[in-house]
């Protein structure tokens, strides 16, 4: 038995934040993931969870309340580690124990993660807690805090936040303050001091002030955004959509929307040649796009994202003689011109991960500059939404860049995305970084000759980590093509991993 834990407070929290029997959920790509009313168990335990690795680092443990780019009835929980990283895998599989233990089993489960992690019980703990903006949010947090005070943990609700704000704040109070001050003004200030300094020596070239239309998703990047536009806007004026008045959160509009359908968010008025970019819900993804003189949509991803910071740290690398080494990592989504041209053009090495900015982090810290991006806009060199949307404003200024000489470094090959409903998507598992799929039986050989039919074609399939799907991607030497492959890929999943529901059509 463990002592030193108060199981009477824990047993009588935990009667109010009932599991329903039987239902089973995993701590996913970006933590936990379903619709609001599964999650009220989740939210205590993750509570609970997050004081014993408090105890356990002897550090602030973050836990975050968002379902980001997901539909407005779910929602979601991650925990944050002491350096502002996402949660360490092993605790992943305890948070995943704790969350489907039957109630009367959990005070067992939560002993033996404690006895199992030698964690010291008479440590202090001390959790911070953020949310989005979500309509169960601010509840969700509520349950956190039960979970976090019935192991007798202290907490600092900062209410609403971005993820990434959190992710900040958690690194904040772990470095005692080295970092930054860990307040929404410090965070406003240390992101804004940098960008400012940044673009100074660009005005030179005589410059006016730079503006950008920014889609907010309807989240928590408008009220963000709006609170911090006056440190930063010497520099550069923003104009917010979607900033949640009127539309609902991610819904045709957002990084994700614009990503998947290619297409601009509803909501925004976009004027010709005018740079544009989209936020996601929690504002930790960011896209560029624009309209071409004939009023042709052009996206701009991650991977260029990626691209641009990575050759403007090599050239200033180059110029101040500097021999570090750098590296850009991806996932099986990157565009393979992006790729291509990284390796052949730019000679920096990439690297493909499986999805998840976790494994992504994980690979760029084996470089002495680690350039890191989804090609959904998720990723970083610097942070978030916010600051890749600050650095990349400064790195075009400084360049003299405009969006479509950004947008021309290369051609992006064709690409669709798409989804497909089936009984168990765990029943497709993959390897090599998600580019082949192992089971069920027979379905790799089928997308292999249907990727055979194609020029410049590639294909993959794997589960989503954070909703209930499997995902799609295909790209090809024409949209046609890309489209066409990605629905018989579909029809393949569809066939062979037990889909439901309508047949994928065209
Ligand atoms: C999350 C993760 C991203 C991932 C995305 C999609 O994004 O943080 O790394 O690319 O989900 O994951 P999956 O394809 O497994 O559903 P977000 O913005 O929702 O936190």
């Amino acid at each position: 038995l463990v002592p030193d834990m108060d199981l009477d407070a824990v047993t009588k929290y935990s009667a109010l934040h009932i599991k329903p029997s039987g239902l089973i959920l995993q701590y996913g790509t970006a933590g936990f993931r379903a619709k609001a009313e599964h999650l009220d168990h989740v939210m205590f335990r993750m509570g609970l969870l997050a004081v014993l690795r408090s105890k356990q680092t002897k550090s602030t443990i973050g836990v975050m309340v968002t379902a980001s780019h997901n539909p407005e009835e779910d929602n979601g929980v991650k925990l944050v580690d002491p350096l502002g990283e996402m949660l360490a895998a092993s605790w992943e599989e305890h948070a995943t124990c704790l969350t489907n233990a039957e109630q009367q089993d959990m005070l067992r489960v939560l002993m033996d993660i404690s006895e199992k992690e030698a964690v010291n019980l008479q440590q202090d703990a001390f959790v911070v807690i953020g949310r989005d903006t979500r309509p169960s949010s601010e509840k969700f947090s509520q349950c956190v805090i039960d979970g976090v005070t019935a192991l007798g943990g202290q907490f600092h609700d900062y209410g609403l936040l971005t993820t990434p704000q959190l992710h900040y704040m958690v690194c904040c109070q772990n470095t005692n303050g080295q970092y930054g001050k860990a307040t929404i003004e410090g965070y406003y200030q240390k992101l804004s001091q940098a960008f400012m300094e940044l673009t100074k020596q660009a005005s030179c070239s005589g410059d006016e002030r730079r503006s950008l239309q920014v889609d907010c998703a309807n989240g928590i990047g408008a009220l963000k955004l709006r609170e911090m536009e006056h440190y930063f806007s010497q520099g550069l004026s923003v104009q917010l959509f979607n900033d949640g008045t009127k539309g609902k959160l991610n819904l045709l509009c957002g990084a994700d929307f614009v990503k998947s359908h290619q297409k601009p968010p509803q909501g925004m008025e976009m004027k010709r040649n005018e740079r544009c970019c989209s936020f996601d819900g929690d504002a930790d993804r960011i896209v560029y796009y624009y309209h071409d003189a004939d009023g042709h949509f052009h996206l701009i991803d991650g991977d260029k994202i990626a691209t641009l910071i990575s050759s403007f740290l090599k050239e200033l690398l180059l110029e101040i003689g500097e021999n570090l080494n750098i590296g850009v990592i991806q996932t099986a989504y990157a565009n393979g011109s992006s790729t291509r041209y990284l390796e052949e053009v730019m000679k920096v090495p990439v690297y493909c991960t499986k999805t998840g900015v976790k494994h992504l982090h994980h690979k760029a810290q084996e470089f002495d500059i680690g350039v890191y991006f989804e090609a959904n806009g998720h990723g970083t060199a610097t942070g978030d939404a916010i600051s890749d949307m600050l650095v990349i404003e400064a790195i075009l200024a400084l360049k003299g860049l405009t969006v479509q000489q950004w947008d021309a470094l290369y051609m992006d090959l064709p690409n669709r995305q798409l989804k497909v409903k089936v009984a168990d998507r765990q029943v497709i598992s993959t390897t090599d970084a998600e580019r082949r799929a192992v089971t069920p039986p027979g379905l790799q050989e089928a997308i292999n000759d249907l990727v055979k039919k194609y020029r410049l074609s590639r294909a993959f399939v794997r589960p989503s980590g954070t909703e209930d799907i499997v995902r799609v991607y295909a790209e090809a030497d024409s949209q046609e093509s890309a489209d066409s492959l990605a629905h018989e890929v579909s029809l393949a999943v569809f066939q062979m991993a037990g889909g439901t529901g309508e047949r994928p059509h065209k």
